[in-house]
């Protein structure tokens, strides 16, 4: 399908992260569980006192507290005090945070004879930043110290420094501070940024999306908007898998022509600016003979292409290939059987490793997907694999299933003993097959990322979303998983799905109501009892009938849910994302004609209760076009040729066949 993007990337997205902050505050209050299934509201703020006046931040925080003092204001002149080595893109984007709040930035090194009338914001790593700390009296909280003790960990204080109203972004590293930009421009609100006191850090250390499905891969342009989205929201790997990208699985020997690094280039350096790793998946499983030499020599010189444009993160995935070895060589070297293609594949990436990895600065332990990538308990392969797969080398697995309903830390501990050996268990990134359709190319999944254990980050080294072959789509899923994989036990899946619908809706209330509602007929997911299908509209048609049979006057609820999802094509497309409504443009068609089919049905009801048999089969005609048009093959795929845009569980439908059952044609 078409994804390209529409309008000017950079000043849309700005756009969208402005309307950060007015999202924050759409959030509502909620339970904490053990498991991240509650489908109620939640809170953010994260412990560590008095939150009153702090907006809400997502990821929801480790600690945020109010702050003493008055808000620092950014409509005036701002000196934005960055000192030699602070990361360029983190300073740049609070330059922009000044401008676009109204006030003058002037960026400095350092801060002497500030003007009056003036603020400040200081923005560096740790060192660089105590005094700034000092000055506001919180260097030495306990809170300020964790954050900065930690890998990507960040604080920010306001107060009074050098006789002005200040605030200090100070990072453990300079992904730190980038992430504290990112908590800044939600903690700005009307020109000013909050009295506060905010320290945070990751609980896991790999946070991201893999593209990872088949389907058609996504447009360069989504991937340079996914990646901005990701940064935004503290993830930090994006890995480049599509597996019907031929130069990754089908064509893996062959090397890039210098367009197609071009473009690769420019993706890789789009993360950097965005504090997101790119890591490269190369899949050569498809016809790979392991232990042929060229083959080795292959895989290393298509990677060595990739770190020579700054790659610094690889994968060797192995996942859906044949189950046995299937050359001649493989064959006598190591013998049939799926032990021996644990054996083979270990021997592979170990040499991949020795030959490519090992000895090059900087460049993060390689990973691999295993050809048997769920499940957690033990198998001769997993054993196999697990003996014989150098230790450093981390697995990405499933969860007990391909797809996963649901993820606990005790099966992703048992997971990595599995794959590791006894007393050393593997490290384990999840590849979360949410919200992922390529099975169900029908379906869109909007529901909210729900059934991963609140504790996973104890169990695993991070989790990555592999989303739908709609990349705008899956922004609500990605929000889900950045505040998941950040502080798990503060996540809350309706108030973080809610946070990221408003913060991709825009302000217009009418858009916000048509995204919830599109959203609502989006929500089946293979498993009813964690997301129900179509929650909203089942509520008002249930409602619908039994008003109906009741001989009374139905209340008008799916009335008026019909009006809002027949407006759906003209008002999604106003979304501040406005990706999402090219996205789903066919499913945003269906869902416009149900809405039109619901209230003709709803006029037909009516005339055929007073009689009026005229109306009634006029409104029946209509009722059986829009039922006709909405089931129409309108979604191109890859694969399948044009299949029908399914809207849950056909709730739209089933309504419309009720309908014209109580009215039989005159
Ligand atoms: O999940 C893995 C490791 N591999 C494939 C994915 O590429 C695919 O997107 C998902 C969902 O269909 N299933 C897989 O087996």
């Amino acid at each position: 399908m078409n994804t390209a993007p529409i309008g000017s990337g950079a000043k849309r997205r700005r756009s969208i992260l402005l309307l950060v902050a007015a999202v924050v505050l759409a959030a509502a209050l909620v339970v904490a569980g053990w498991f991240a299934v509650s489908r109620d509201a939640g809170g953010t703020g994260g412990p560590g006192g008095d939150t009153a006046g702090v907006p809400k931040i997502f990821p929801v925080p480790q600690h945020a507290r109010a702050g003493k003092g008055d808000p620092v204001p950014m409509t005036g002149y701002v000196y934005v005090v960055a000192p030699a080595g602070t990361d360029a893109a983190s300073t740049a984007a609070v330059q922009d945070l000044v401008a676009d709040a109204g006030g003058t930035a002037e960026v400095v090194t350092a801060l002497s004879s500030p003007r009056d009338g003036s603020a400040a914001i200081h923005l560096g790593t740790e060192s660089a930043m105590d005094p700034v700390l000092k000055a506001l009296q919180v260097d030495g909280d306990s809170s300020v110290r964790d954050a900065l003790g930690r890998a990507e960990g960040y604080s920010i204080a306001t107060g009074q420094s050098d006789g002005i109203p200040t605030a200090v972004l100070a990072g453990r590293d300079n992904d730190g501070v980038f992430h504290a930009v990112q908590t800044l421009r939600q903690l700005l609100k009307d020109g000013s940024v909050a009295p506060v006191l905010v320290s945070d850090w990751p609980l896991m250390a790999t946070r991201g999306v893999i593209e990872g499905f088949y389907g058609t891969p996504w447009s360069h342009q989504a991937r340079l908007d996914v990646i901005e989205f990701a940064g935004a929201q503290k993830m930090n790997t994006y890995i480049y898998s599509p597996k019907d990208d031929p130069l990754l699985r089908d064509k893996w020997r062959e090397l890039y022509t210098d367009q197609e690094l071009e473009e690769l280039q420019e993706l890789i350096d789009a993360t950097a600016a965005n504090h997101v790793r790119f890591s490269y998946a190369l899949s050569p499983g498809i016809d790979v003979c392991y232990s042929r030499e060229a083959d080795l020599e292959d895989a290393v010189a298509k990677l060595e292409s990739l770190y020579s444009l700054g790659v610094r993160s690889f994968v060797i995935p192995l996942d859906d290939i044949a189950t046995k070895v299937q050359c001649a060589e493989d064959l006598r070297e190591f013998g049939a059987g799926q032990v021996n293609l644990a054996k083979a594949q270990a021997s592979f990436v170990n040499d991949v490793n020795a030959k490519f990895i090992s000895g090059k600065a900087g460049v993060l332990p390689l990973e691999t997907v295993p050809t048997f990538y769920n499940g957690s308990g033990t198998t001769p392969y997993k054993a196999e694999l697990g003996r014989a797969l150098n230790p450093g080398i981390v697995v990405q697995w499933t969860g007990e299933d391909v797809v996963s309903h649901r993820i606990t830390g005790k099966s992703a501990e048992t997971a990595g003993q599995s794959y590791g050996t006894p007393g050393d268990p593997r490290s384990i990134v999840i590849w979360d097959n949410y919200p992922v359709n390529d099975f169900s190319q029908d379906h869109l999944f909007l529901a909210p990322v729900i059934g991963r254990e609140a504790d996973l980050h104890r169990s695993v080294q991070g989790i990555v979303t592999n989303p739908m072959i709609q990349p705008y789509l899956s922004l609500p899923a990605i929000f889900n998983y950045a505040d998941l994989s950040w502080n798990g036990p503060a996540y809350q899946p309706a108030t973080s799905m809610d946070a990221a619908l408003s913060l991709l809706s825009g302000p217009e209330p009418e858009v916000q109501d048509a995204v919830r509602a599109f959203v609502d007929l989006n929500q089946d997911w293979q498993d009813d009892e964690l997301t129900p299908s179509a929650p909203e509209l089942r509520r008002d048609i249930d409602r619908f009938w039994a008003e109906y049979d009741a001989g009374k006057s139905p209340s008008g609820d799916l009335k008026a849910r019909a009006g809002l999802l027949r407006k759906l094509p003209e008002l999604l497309p106003r979304m501040a994302e406005p990706g999402f409504a090219q996205d789903g443009t066919a499913w945003i068609a269906a869902a416009a004609e149900y809405g039109r089919g619901v209230e003709e049905a709803v006029t037909m009801l009516e005339a055929a209760k007073r009689g009026d048999t005229q109306a009634a089969t006029a409104a029946r005609r209509n009722v059986e076009a829009a039922l006709k048009t909405a089931g129409a093959k309108t979604q191109p795929t890859l694969e399948l040729g044009v299949v029908t845009p399914v809207l849950g569980n056909s709730e739209l439908a089933a309504f419309l066949e009720r309908a014209l059952q109580r009215v039989p044609a005159a």
